[in-house]
């Protein structure tokens, strides 16, 4: 059956869909807006792909994905942080809304790539933290970017945040399955475990370090 505009909606209990509606109209502009300077990312990125293979013969990206935080998540972090949840307070806490996550061939690309992004004169770095050459405890590698991008829309232009991570195919595998066995739930990883986990990172550190030497020198011979 159809819902009347007027009629109240259970889970909001005395809202109308047109009173929700109105109420969450700026909540769904910020997040296009993030989602429209994720696609700015993403495309320089695949230029810069496209580039490299006209220069070098080869891609230095994998993949790129892009996600937006969901309403749940965004929720959970301004609560974390003890913030309201306003959408103004969203654009001016929280850096992570819009990710593009840069999956490299070899590490050398990750910083090249960073390195290419970071000279592009529309692009602020505002934050950069270098968990490859510093690891976190657990073991975690990527390099993270938070930058800002300007997105033009009809009559405005807009400075948009979006959090960049790159990292190469053996970061990624150990990230994504330490991420699918919940690396944010506290005490989940009894000693033992955790000890298992951050040798795992350290193989698959020892991975890139010999495609990399193999890489740089089957360049040598081209
Ligand atoms: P998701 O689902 O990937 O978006 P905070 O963002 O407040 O939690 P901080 O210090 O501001 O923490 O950010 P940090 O540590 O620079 O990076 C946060 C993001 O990096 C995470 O996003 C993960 O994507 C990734 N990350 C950081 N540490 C780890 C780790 O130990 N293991 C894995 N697998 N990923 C990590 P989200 O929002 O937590 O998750």
């Amino acid at each position: 059956m159809e819902r009347q505009k007027n009629e109240p909606l259970s889970i909001f209990e005395t809202d109308t869909l047109d009173a929700v509606l109105q109420k969450s109209r700026g909540f769904i502009k910020l997040m296009t807006y993030y989602r429209c300077a994720m696609m700015e990312i993403e495309t320089k990125f695949k230029v810069l792909n496209e580039h490299y293979s006209l220069e070098h013969d080869r891609n230095p990206i994998q993949t790129v994905k892009t996600r937006l935080k969901s309403p749940i998540s965004i929720r959970e972090k301004l609560q974390r942080l003890g913030l309201d949840m306003q959408v103004s307070v969203i654009e001016e806490n929280l850096h992570d809304v819009a990710g593009v996550r840069v999956i490299c061939s070899f590490v050398e690309d990750v910083y090249a790539l960073a390195d290419a992004l970071l000279a592009q004169d529309d692009i602020t770095l505002i934050e950069k933290k270098d968990y490859i050459r510093s690891p976190k405890k657990n073991g975690y590698r990527s390099l993270h970017l938070i930058v800002s991008i300007p997105i033009f829309l009809a009559n405005e232009k807009k400075e948009m945040q979006v959090e960049i991570q790159l990292r190469t195919i053996a970061m990624d595998t150990w990230a994504s399955l330490e991420h699918q066995m919940n690396y944010k739930k506290e005490n989940v990883f009894p000693e033992h475990l955790a000890d298992e986990l951050f040798a795992c990172a350290e193989l698959a550190h020892a991975l890139d370090e010999r495609m990399n030497a193999l890489h740089k020198e089957t360049s040598k011979t081209k």
